[in-house]
Parts: C-alpha cells; structure tokens; sequence
C-alpha cells in the first residue's frame, strides 16, 4: 500500500480536502497512485491492496458515497476481469479512474448550464457551506449574462460558508455573508435557495453539510424554491437496501476547543433534508423530482444498484 492513501486519508479526514466531489476526485486518485506503484506480484494481492485502500478512504469520511461509488467500481473492474496479468490490471485502474474524473467534470459542467436556466436574472440566492457544484452553477449563471446576488452562511463550526464568500466575491457578485442563526431573518428576501448534497437516499431525501435541513424549512415556510444540486452518484445505494446513511460525528474540539469538561458537547456533521421540501434536484439527467432517483440513476448508472 503506498503512502499516498494513507495521505489521502488524512487530509480527508481532516477536512483539509472539503466537499463530497474533491473528497472523491482526491480518493480516485490515491487509487491510481496505488495502481502505479504497487509491487504485488499477483492478481490477489493486487485486490488485496485495492481493498485495504478502500477501507482506510472509506473510513476518513463515512457520509460520502460519491466517492463508495467511484472507488467500488473501479475496484469491480479488476474484480470482473479475466486477465489475471499485474500490469494490464494497474493500466485498468489507472485509465478507468481517468475516465471516472474526466465523466465527473462533464456531469459538473452539464448540471451548472441546466441548473443556470433556473436563474432568473436580478435573483437574489441563497446558500449554505461549500459546494463546488453549487459555485460551478452560479459561476455559469453569470457568465450566461444573469445578473445575481449571493447571500450564504458562514457554517459553523468550520466555516466552508467563507470559500463560497471568496468565491464569489472573486467571480464580482454581489455577496452578504450571515451567520447561520440568521437565515430566516433572511430568507425573505431571497429568490432561490440552491444547496450541494453529500448523500441523496433511495425516498429522495438529501444528506448535506448541518444546517441545510434548518434552511430547508425555512424556505418551506416562506414559499421559495430550493433546489439540490448533485451528481447522480451520491446516490447511495445502501438506502435501497435498508440501511439508513450514517451520519459522521465529528470532533466536539471544533465546536469549542476548551469547553468545560464536563459539558457534553456534539458535532454532527451533516443532517437530513425529507425530500417534500425539496423543488427539485438538478443532476446531469436534467430537473427531476428528488423522490424519482432510484429510477433515474438505474437508466444511467445501473451498476449502482448492483447489492454488494
Ligand atoms: C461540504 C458540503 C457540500 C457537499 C457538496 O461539507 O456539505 O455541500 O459536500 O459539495 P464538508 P460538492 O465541508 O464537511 O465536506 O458539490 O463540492 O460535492
């Protein structure tokens, strides 16, 4: 196993690769840095090392199944070939990550021109965390000529709200910065909501950065549109299957460093958002109903729904 996973995972599991699609793309390509440089002398221990890479990525963040997805199939790919050959089947990790990548980019591209259709121009939209699908879209939505304004929260207890800031600001739109408890003296003031997911289950309801469910219902109560954007591939498959997605707990220190001993303190990381709050989910298929994903990820994705 190289070091790279082990690197891989850490900078995951610290949070200093953020968001469900770079914690993938950085996880696809510990693989293929596996793949380069492994010395297996055998199929078996090939898969062997596939395997435990997949453990230790798998475990440094467990709400992400964009990147179980990738790193699943890729790793059937070798699983499913006849070829019992090490260096045909490294050359199979390496160019099917590629072409994983080069898909993942393309769905980005295709969901941020279909999703700046949504904006009207003059809107004011609302956002929270950081998603790079999200700022692909309004980034899109600019250039496509619209004329916006951008109000996201600061998220606490990490801030990713300050990426979206910067961003935008870079891009020149107009930007409000608030803090999270104020969303709803906000929220009437707003055209639009757009959010990222991080997991989207098999009833259609959408697992993303804490917070979003709040402003979720917020939106609910004031009558404006939110709509989710995200790959296909958050699907997670487990939900078809029974299992609920879980939830990471993360390091009650990011909440408060110094907190008396005594206090409990929590910090989960995500929370769930039922999908009848939700207008709509914008993916690389088009605008559809979050409640219609099964059916839409088993035209384009059937491998997904494969039980493992
Ligand atoms: C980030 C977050 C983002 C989604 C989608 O949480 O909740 O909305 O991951 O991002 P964290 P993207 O900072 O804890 O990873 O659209 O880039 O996949």
């Amino acid at each position: 196993m190289t070091e790279t996973v082990r690197v891989t995972a850490e900078r995951i599991r610290k949070l200093e690769v953020q968001g469900a699609r770079n914690v993938a793309i950085a996880a696809i390509k510990a693989l293929q840095t596996l793949a380069e440089q492994t010395k297996a002398k055998n199929k078996t221990a090939f898969l062997s090392e596939l395997k435990e890479a997949q453990a230790m990525l798998f475990a440094s963040r467990e709400t992400e199944p964009l990147m179980r997805n990738a790193i699943r199939w890729i790793i059937t790919q070798v699983e499913d070939s006849s070829t019992e050959k090490v260096d045909a089947l490294r050359q199979m990790v390496v160019s099917n990550a590629s072409q994983f990548l080069k898909n993942l980019e393309a769905s980005r591209e295709r969901i941020a021109e279909i999703g700046a259709k949504r904006i009207r121009d003059g809107s004011v939209i609302f956002t929270h965390c950081h998603s790079s699908t999200v700022t692909r879209l309004l980034a899109r939505a600019k250039k496509d000529g619209k004329n916006l304004k951008v109000i996201c929260t600061e998220t606490r207890p990490a801030f990713q709200g300050r990426i979206t800031a910067r961003e935008m600001v870079e891009l020149g739109v107009e930007t409000t910065f608030i803090v999270d408890s104020a969303a709803r003296s906000f929220m009437g003031n707003v055209d639009l909501i757009i959010l990222g997911a991080d997991a989207i289950t098999s009833e259609g309801n959408v697992v993303n950065k804490i917070g979003t469910s709040t402003i979720a219902v917020l939106a609910y109560e004031a009558r404006k549109p939110l709509y989710v954007v995200s790959e296909l591939l958050k699907f997670d498959p487990e939900t078809l299957y029974g299992e609920y997605e879980k939830i990471e707990q993360r390091n009650p220190r990011e909440v408060w460093k110094e907190a008396p001993e005594k206090l409990g303190v929590k910090n989960p990381a995500f929370d769930v958002t039922p999908s009848k709050y939700i207008h709509g989910l914008i993916c690389e298929e088009g605008v559809i109903t979050p409640q219609s994903i099964v059916e839409v990820v088993h035209r384009r994705y059937p491998w997904v729904l494969k039980h493992t």
